[in-house]
């Protein structure tokens, strides 16, 4: 099953076939540059070769206008502003939880594709999924339509899920930070989530998400005293997960409201991501109202 906007098709298309590539290439990167990228944390040399492949191919695309990466300070502009044509613009993070590269865990590559000049908000998101790098490498892509998970194989993919849907029934839950670290509002909610559901964290939000997808539940990454803004990217995390995640039937949320409702001032934005069913956001957005 191909998406039906030709752009969007093409976008998801050059990723997948990617991810195969991507997958290989990670063998011998797993050290790191002698960088920071512009969340000021240290680069694998695998996400700025990721970044460089997946760059160099997606601004080529016809319909793409510009190309923004967590790895990169600037947005790429491709020749067509996003604000006054056609075109999308894409955001990718292209090794989200690079720091399990050298422990051999999970990662993922993020994608959203904005019909918005970038920095832009969530809501205007016309699709955005995610590669994930498990025992096998498989691709979810979210449209207005519906939400597909796919295997990838040698460039090919193959539905294995055609209507992915947050199970009803949550069942784990997965919250980064430090616990001291923890405001004591959410601290509170928190002992609550543990009494309910199994802790599942392994510190790639791909990963951690597409069990919240799998079995039902919830993943957060809260504002910290050490960091009210939270940790993770409004542009290249928290809204494709949250643009995923609702449409697969959950809820997102920056501890306030919807992330797809965020108004960003800058390309790099930090923010609280809380994601899952229903009834776990609204309860955690009451115990921190
Ligand atoms: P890296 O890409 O630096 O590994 O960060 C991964 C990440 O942005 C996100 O994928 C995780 O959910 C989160 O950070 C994990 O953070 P902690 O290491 O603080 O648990």
């Amino acid at each position: 099953m191909t998406v039906s906007d030709p752009v969007v098709e093409a976008v998801v298309a050059t990723i997948g076939r990617s991810a195969t590539e991507i997958r290989q290439g990670l063998i011998g990167r797993r050290g790191t540059v002698d960088e920071e990228n512009p969340s000021g944390e240290t680069q694998a040399e695998a996400d700025v070769w990721a970044d460089d492949l997946l760059g160099d191919r997606l601004v080529g695309i016809d319909g793409v206008g510009q190309y923004a990466s967590e790895e990169r300070a600037e947005v790429v502009d491709c020749g067509a502003d996003p604000a006054e044509s056609d075109a999308y613009a894409v955001a990718v993070d292209p090794l989200d939880g690079s720091s399990n590269l050298k422990s051999n865990n999970t990662m993922g590559t993020i994608f959203g594709v904005y019909d918005a000049a970038l920095p832009a908000r969530g809501e205007t998101l016309v699709a955005a999924g995610f590669v994930l790098y498990g025992p096998i490498t498989t691709m979810l892509i979210a449209t207005e339509e519906t939400v597909t998970e796919y295997e990838l194989s040698g460039g090919e993919r193959t539905i294995v899920d055609r209507d992915v849907t947050l199970p009803d029934e949550p069942v784990v839950y997965g919250f980064g930070g430090r616990v001291p670290d923890w405001p004591d509002d959410f601290h509170a909610y928190a002992r609550e989530i543990e009494d309910e559901l199994k802790l599942r964290y392994g510190g790639a939000l791909i990963g951690d998400v597409n069990q919240v997808l799998t079995y039902g539940g919830t993943f957060g990454y809260p504002a910290l005293e050490s960091r009210p803004e939270g940790k993770l990217r409004l542009q290249f995390e928290g809204n494709p997960i949250g643009y995923v995640v609702e449409r697969a039937g959950g809820r997102s949320s920056n501890g306030d409201r919807s992330l797809l409702a965020v108004e960003p001032d800058g390309l790099h934005d930090r923010t609280p991501v809380h994601v899952g069913n229903d009834e776990l956001i609204e309860r955690l957005e009451a115990a921190l109202a």
